[in-house]
């Protein structure tokens, strides 16, 4: 068995990436441990860049985007019981859109299915080897091994491909705190996303759709899910958003709920010989910023064009400066992630005097256009070819 490039796990990033090359005349084949089903349904990320939903719209697989997406012009920041508007498209001249990552994965393995794609469910990888012939994987009982010229570890924080780096260096951020993620069968009680700093602790009310709401609270760590039945969470939902002039959740079935630990990781460097790691399986950051997503379509897209290059030319110039090209964008999304969430958490430790130079950041931004503008250029995404990205790809 043999490939051009073997991708391992079938997130947006594997499945993204296997799109790109095949759009270029490079196969492939996507190893994923888990079966469609889980792997289509799995809640997480909502908030698309601009440089995300254009990758996506490009390559041709925008349509259900276009259709459905839910193009977003701002976002609030609500403190000391009152909202205070990020005009974003006003300040960067570019939007954000909500669409669930969800959907982008149906999208994409309907795509690689429709255009012949290889994509295998069931077939967890059970070791990379990155100087070696391919990957072992198993599938129907058996262990194969897929023989390739390259191999791109897309498998997600847990996976196996990062491990098999000798020598990486890893920087890393645990909070003090978790987010409570539900998903209800209820109509937004907001046009645009509200990040909301309490006393209480964090809380974010995102949406799906113009029926389906999506909500997370800060919680600590070691919470048990079983202590959160649908009317508690609620009430700390209410408490959380509540503002002086009376603006009133909307409440409705729960269909989904769990907790997410937070956590910024970085392994440096994102290449050892044939392997090459992208998305999740390289960097982590809390989900505040809304970044994970986002840096694995930066991520593949690098990738793509890089594995372009080697193959219509002959040139490794792309794949090699890969992991710098990327490094430099992770680390700017790393350092606004946890900007943004220790602007907006509670951190249980913090005295008094931290709480204030909190508040006194909070009414900084939502006041000064400047400090505003750095919100909202990084929030919204800074371009794959701008001043940040030197190798001008
Ligand atoms: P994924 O999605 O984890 O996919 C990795 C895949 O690899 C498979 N796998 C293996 N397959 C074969 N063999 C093995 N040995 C394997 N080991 C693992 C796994 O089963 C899986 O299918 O990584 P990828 O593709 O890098 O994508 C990253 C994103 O999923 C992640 O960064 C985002 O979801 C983060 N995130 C957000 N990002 C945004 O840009 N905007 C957001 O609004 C946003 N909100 C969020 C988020 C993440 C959250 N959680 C639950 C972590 C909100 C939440 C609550
Ligand atoms: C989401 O819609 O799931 C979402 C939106 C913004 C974030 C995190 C998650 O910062």
């Amino acid at each position: 068995m043999r490939t051009q490039v073997a991708i391992v796990g079938a997130g947006p990033a594997g499945l993204l990436l296997s799109h790109l090359l095949h759009r270029q005349g490079i196969a492939s084949v996507v190893l994923e441990s888990r079966d469609r089903e889980y792997v289509e349904h799995r809640q997480r990320a909502g908030m698309l860049e601009q440089g995300t939903t254009d990758v996506l719209r490009d390559s041709g697989v925008g349509d259900r985007l276009d259709r459905e997406g839910l193009v977003h012009h701002g976002l609030e920041l609500r403190f000391g019981g009152a909202g205070h508007r990020i005009p974003l498209y006003e300040l960067t001249g570019r939007t954000v859109t909500i669409y669930a990552q969800t959907e982008i994965v149906k999208d994409l393995v309907a795509r690689r299915l429709a255009d012949g794609g290889d994509v295998r469910f069931e077939a967890p990888v059970l070791e990379v080897d990155p100087s070696g012939p391919g990957v072992t994987f198993r599938q129907d009982g058996r262990t194969h091994v897929l023989e390739c010229d390259y191999i791109a570890g897309c498998d997600g924080f847990h996976g196996v491909s990062r491990p098999a780096v000798p020598g990486l260096r890893t920087y890393s951020r645990e909070y003090p705190f978790a987010w409570l993620g539900v998903l209800a069968d209820v109509p937004p009680s907001t046009d645009e996303l509200i990040y909301a700093n309490h006393d209480r602790g964090f809380a974010l009310h995102s949406l799906r759709s113009p029926k389906v709401s999506r909500l997370y609270l800060q919680v600590s760590p070691d919470e048990d899910l079983a202590a959160w039945p649908d009317e508690r969470i609620w009430s700390e939902l209410a408490a959380r958003f509540a503002t002086d002039d009376g603006w009133t959740l909307r409440e409705g079935p729960i269909t989904d709920k769990a907790i997410t630990p937070m956590r910024s990781f970085v392994a440096e460097p994102m290449r050892h010989d044939r392997l090459f790691l992208a998305g999740d399986a390289a960097h982590i950051v809390p989900p505040t910023g809304a970044k994970g997503l986002n840096l694995a379509v930066s991520d593949v897209t690098l990738l793509a064009r890089a594995f372009a290059e080697r193959y219509a030319s002959g040139s490794e110039s792309l794949l090699d400066d890969y992991s710098r090209a990327c490094l430099k964008r992770v680390w700017r999304a790393e350092h606004f992630s946890y900007w943004m969430t220790t602007l907006l958490h509670v951190d249980p430790q913090a005295d008094d005097f931290a709480r204030r130079l909190q508040r006194s950041h909070l009414e900084y931004v939502t006041s000064s256009r400047a400090a505003a503008a750095s919100l909202a250029e990084n929030y919204v995404g800074l371009p794959l070819t701008g001043a940040n990205d030197p190798a001008g790809t």
